[in-house]
């Protein structure tokens, strides 16, 4: 039989692509998808889907159990801009989630799981350029301190009770097919929407704010791959640092006008902007590279050539 595999919040931006992909790569049944609301019809009819707390751990428990599932990809998260206005419930959700799973692995009942960081774990006393694997980390957003935290309990399960965790801290992550929710880097997605539908963007951050980004297939293809490594290739059981290109909403607008040339933008930073200034604007992923092969393929150009296709596509159709 198939490994079988369960994701949790599979209807947020990376789950329900990332569900998707697993199901094609290992059949549409091995791979449940679960979330505490509901997704699109092709994510909820195309393979098991469950309504599922990820904080309520006896809930959680079950599913594993019914479904003989071996691996968890744990998806759900509060991000950086929604974690500032509800510190307390993104510090809960962050980590009661990620202990549910990590005990649960450790009781023997999962083989392995998939836990994600972000380019958050890192704050403004770290060197921004090429920021390396190891180095100062001070977060200072709820989401940072709650990823910061998590790679350190992670590595801990690992060492201490030998349990298969591995994560990569995600960078920005652009995609055409679902919305990100609650994060700095959403504007890089909404801008593309709009220049689509209504010609012109309202940039939250300053336009000379650069940031890491990747494009989603990218982002699929590195979480796919560090899952399938063979385990004495993941020499950092806290997270690896992954990168594919870093660029400025004007950076992004210039290359968006050149595909839509009426295309305008304008700029009034709001609180995500103190974010973003604590954040790396490059990242050094040398080491994922070096154990697991990571590579990208998307650049700024590829993927908003990409983007606006499938968006003008899609809004084509509709
Ligand atoms: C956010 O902006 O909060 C996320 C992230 C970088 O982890 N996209």
């Amino acid at each position: 039989m198939n490994k079988r595999i369960l994701l949790i919040g599979a209807c947020g931006q990376i789950g329900s692509e990332l569900t998707l992909r697993l199901r094609e790569l290992h059949g549409n049944k091995a791979v449940i998808a679960a979330d505490i609301r509901e997704g699109t019809k092709e994510l909820m009819e195309s393979g098991p889907f469950e309504r599922l707390d990820a904080l309520d751990r006896e809930a959680v428990r079950q599913v594993i159990e019914t479904y003989g599932i071996q691996e968890v990809y744990l998806m759900a998260a509060m991000l950086s801009a929604t974690g500032e206005k509800y510190p307390e419930k993104a510090w809960q959700l962050n980590m009661g989630t990620l202990f549910n799973i990590l005990d649960l692995a450790k009781e023997g009942l999962i083989k392995k799981v998939f836990w994600p960081s972000s380019i958050a774990v890192f704050g403004p006393s770290t060197p921004k350029e090429n920021t390396p694997q190891e180095t100062v980390m001070e977060p200072e957003t709820v989401y940072g301190i709650s990823k910061q935290t998590g790679e350190r309990w992670c590595a801990y399960y690992f060492r201490k009770y030998g349990v298969d965790v591995r994560s990569i801290r995600y960078p920005g992550i652009i995609s055409w097919k679902t919305l990100p929710g609650g994060g700095t880097t959403d504007y890089a997605v909404e801008i593309y929407h709009n220049a689509l539908l209504i010609g012109k963007y309202h940039s939250f951050l300053r336009k000379d704010t650069r940031l890491p980004m990747m494009y989603m297939d990218d982002a699929i293809e590195a979480t796919i791959r560090i899952m399938e490594s063979a385990p004495e290739n993941i020499k950092v059981r806290s997270s690896y640092n992954i990168a594919a290109m870093s660029f400025t909403p004007e950076e992004i607008a210039a290359e968006i006008k050149r595909i839509v040339p009426e295309f305008t933008i304008k700029y009034r930073e709001d609180f995500r902007q103190t974010i973003a200034d604590g954040w790396p604007r490059s990242i050094d992923d040398s080491k994922a590279r070096e154990d697991w092969g990571w590579a990208h393929r998307f650049d700024l150009k590829k993927m908003s050539e990409h983007m606006l296709q499938s968006l003008y596509k899609r809004y084509d159709e509709v």
